[in-house]
């Protein structure tokens, strides 16, 4: 980080808890209609025009948050989810995965390998199995003896990004990895995290995910973990969060966003309290490092807060039009 950032992220962090500084004041979502799907980052665009569609065709939301978070694992060229995502530093793609609907229902699988639709193995926990979490090579096998094809999931591009990363096997969670693009850099494309809404304020989300690359073998994040990556719960919303996971899960992330719902906030004044609340109990240590989150409550309003910029979401309204918004930031740089 510069001395510029550093000043900078000073600052805030300073402001952090008393007045916000400029960049950190809310900005309201232009948003005239109620959303049915959001997702994140601008790559969700691409995800919620599938989602949308599968709702129209009569889906349900769990079929509509699965079928918007499949677009970026099938996509090679997003290497933060599915295929193509960038391996942790033993060269081994795993993949992280959980779906939720607002009746408690639950699934999810964590270092999963050689299966591209690591959501649809979730769903599959969920539906086929009397548990909601599996991990490693029980959840590589499960993928497989329910017959879904197998395959490498590393591709020619995130072989050699891992092989130039070797050469230094520097391992720095910043927001942006590659610490080689300025921050935001629309290149960044990170986890999908996925929530839908029907017309009767029910709810369900989904979250999918390569993790962080070139991250410890057996290393699992924010993600496929109920209450960080994502929480529904019915009458109240639903949150999906992005960026380093750690920062997410050692604070319950997305549960604390939905209590703070629960007790009467906005979408969006509730993931400003919970990303606060990430720079007030983590201070320096956050330096650098981005997290997002990203709401909805049951009757289609949305929220999204950020630690840094660059983080953006993509509103789907009930008409099927999309906008892909910036996220308001705590801190500048
Ligand atoms: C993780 N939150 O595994 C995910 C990855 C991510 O920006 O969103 N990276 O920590």
């Amino acid at each position: 980080m510069s001395d510029l950032h550093r000043r900078s992220f000073m600052t805030a962090l300073a402001a952090v808890g008393g007045a916000l500084p400029l960049a950190a004041r809310a900005r309201a979502v232009p948003q005239k209609d109620a959303a049915t799907i959001v997702s994140t980052w601008d790559f969700g665009a691409a995800a919620n025009a599938v989602a949308f569609a599968r709702l129209k065709a009569g889906g349900s939301l769990l079929d509509a948050v699965e079928a918007g978070a499949m677009v970026p694992e099938a996509d090679p060229t997003n290497h933060s989810v599915g295929l193509g995502g960038y391996p942790d530093r033993d060269g081994h793609v795993t993949l992280d995965a959980v779906i939720m609907d607002d009746a408690g229902g639950v699934g999810a699988v964590a270092a999963l390998e050689d299966t591209v639709h690591a959501i649809s193995v979730a769903r599959r926990v969920m539906e086929k199995t009397p548990h909601t979490f599996l991990v490693g090579e029980g959840a590589t096998r499960f993928a497989r003896d329910q017959g879904f094809p197998q395959q490498s999931l590393l591709t020619p591009d995130a072989e050699k990004a891992w092989r130039d990363w070797l050469k230094t096997a520097d391992y720095r969670p910043e927001a942006n990895i590659e610490n080689r693009r300025p921050l935001g850099d629309a290149r960044d494309h990170d986890t999908i995290g996925i929530l839908a809404r029907n017309a009767g304020g029910r709810l369900a989300g989904a979250c999918t995910t390569s993790g962080m690359a070139f991250k410890m073998r057996g290393r699992v994040g924010d993600s496929p973990q109920v209450g960080s990556g994502l929480f529904v719960e019915r009458g109240v919303g639903g949150a999906t969060s992005t960026g380093v996971g750690e920062e997410v899960t050692r604070i319950a992330g997305t549960a604390r966003v939905v209590a703070s719902m629960r007790a009467g906030r906005s979408p969006q004044a509730a993931c400003e309290e919970v990303v606060r609340h990430i720079a007030q109990l983590r201070g320096d240590a956050i330096r650098g490092m981005q997290v997002g989150f990203l709401a909805i409550d049951p009757a289609g309003r949305v929220g999204a807060f950020c630690l840094l910029p660059g983080f953006t979401y993509a509103v789907t309204d009930a008409a099927g039009r999309t906008v892909v918004h910036p996220a308001a930031s705590l801190f500048k740089s």
